[in-house]
């Protein structure tokens, strides 16, 4: 009936914020702001995406190289400023912290009105946009504990429990926001016509156990012997299947609806692996967990991690929660 359609229509993400806190005071009021400005960036990048090869100056490298030591793409740099403009002005984030800029950027406007700090991936498998494959924007707010305004952000440096709010959006063949305030996690779709996200499945649930398993095996030879022991059990076993994105965001959302597990491990060389955990792995680790997985860097829970700079990086074993176990069992056996 129109009635139903009407409903439908409007579950909106900001509606959905005030529902879940069942309160309309000043934090309810801010969460529910910042996740509107979220989606805001969302929908100037996924517009931006959605024409890129008909544009000038969308596609391909800016010649600069980031703080990781990566050649930056005009999409990156695009992406990481909208951001950034999207907070001015807002009253909500004072800091914003992500993996182009080397130390955190402050609005001095919002501060210290804006008691919180936004730390993100603007996008993330970045190496996709000129493919026209998936990428995505990661996120997470937390409460900003320090006051200092010259790029030392030591009260940033605590565990991943201390997340409001962490998410991501999936730009894909629909434009997708997925995010927890630590009551669940719940999937929105953007509708074009609307301009607006509206509610798709509340309260996802994750499978137990899963048959995917996504991992770049070209790194096979570097890595340790108990992660090649554990894909030499998976290529002896059926059932398995192998899928692998380049973009962690879309390979997470995967196995989010499907099961399975998604790793990232260490190299001998590079212990730490390839993902950043503030930014990257540890707002994918607050929504798995809160769909009922699992993410860990194979000894201790993910979340529980305290960083010891801005950038770390740190080893990712995440999904269902079966599959982790049994990554987790080969890398304590070693
Ligand atoms: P990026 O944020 O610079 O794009 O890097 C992160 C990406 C992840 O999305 C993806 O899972 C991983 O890097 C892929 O790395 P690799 O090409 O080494 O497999
Ligand atoms: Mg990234």
């Amino acid at each position: 009936t129109h009635e139903q359609t009407l409903d439908r229509d409007c579950r909106t993400l900001s509606r959905h914020v005030l529902q879940q806190l069942q309160s309309f005071d000043a934090a309810a009021q801010d969460l529910s702001a910042l996740m509107n400005r979220i989606a805001l960036a969302g929908k100037l990048i996924a517009r931006r995406l959605s024409r890129a090869g008909l544009m000038e100056g969308v596609l391909g490298f800016t010649g600069a190289v980031n703080v990781q030591g990566e050649d930056v793409k005009k999409m990156d740099l695009y992406a990481n400023e909208v951001f950034i403009s999207v907070f001015k002005q807002s009253g909500l984030v004072c800091r914003l912290a992500s993996e182009e800029m080397a130390t955190p950027y402050y609005i001095p406007e919002n501060c210290p009105i804006g008691r919180y700090t936004l730390l993100y991936d603007p996008l993330d498998g970045s190496s996709n946009v000129d493919i026209n494959l998936n990428v995505g924007s990661i996120f997470a707010i937390r409460q900003q504990e320090g006051n200092d305004l010259d790029g030392n952000a030591a009260d940033l440096l605590q565990n991943g429990h201390k997340q409001i709010a962490a998410g991501y959006i999936l730009y894909g063949p629909s434009t997708m926001l997925v995010y927890s305030i630590g009551k669940g996690t719940h999937v929105f779709v953007l509708d074009p016509s609307l301009g607006e996200f509206i509610l798709a499945i509340e309260n996802l649930q994750m499978p137990a156990s899963g048959s995917i398993y996504s991992v770049n095996e070209g790194n096979f030879w570097a890595w340790d012997e108990s992660i090649r022991n554990y894909v030499r059990h998976v290529h002896r076993q059926p059932g398995y299947s192998a899928r692998y994105s380049g973009a962690l965001v879309g390979d997470i959302h995967r196995i989010l609806m499907q099961g399975g597990v998604f790793l990232y491990p260490g190299t001998q060389k590079n212990p730490e692996g390839k993902l950043r955990l503030l930014y990257e792995s540890a707002p994918i680790a607050f929504l798995v967990e809160q769909a009922g997985g699992k993410a860990s860097n194979g000894t201790q829970p993910l979340l529980d991690i305290v960083p010891n700079h801005l950038h770390m990086r740190t080893p990712l074993i995440i999904g269902s929660q079966q599959n982790v176990e049994l990554v987790e069992s080969f890398i304590q056996q070693a």
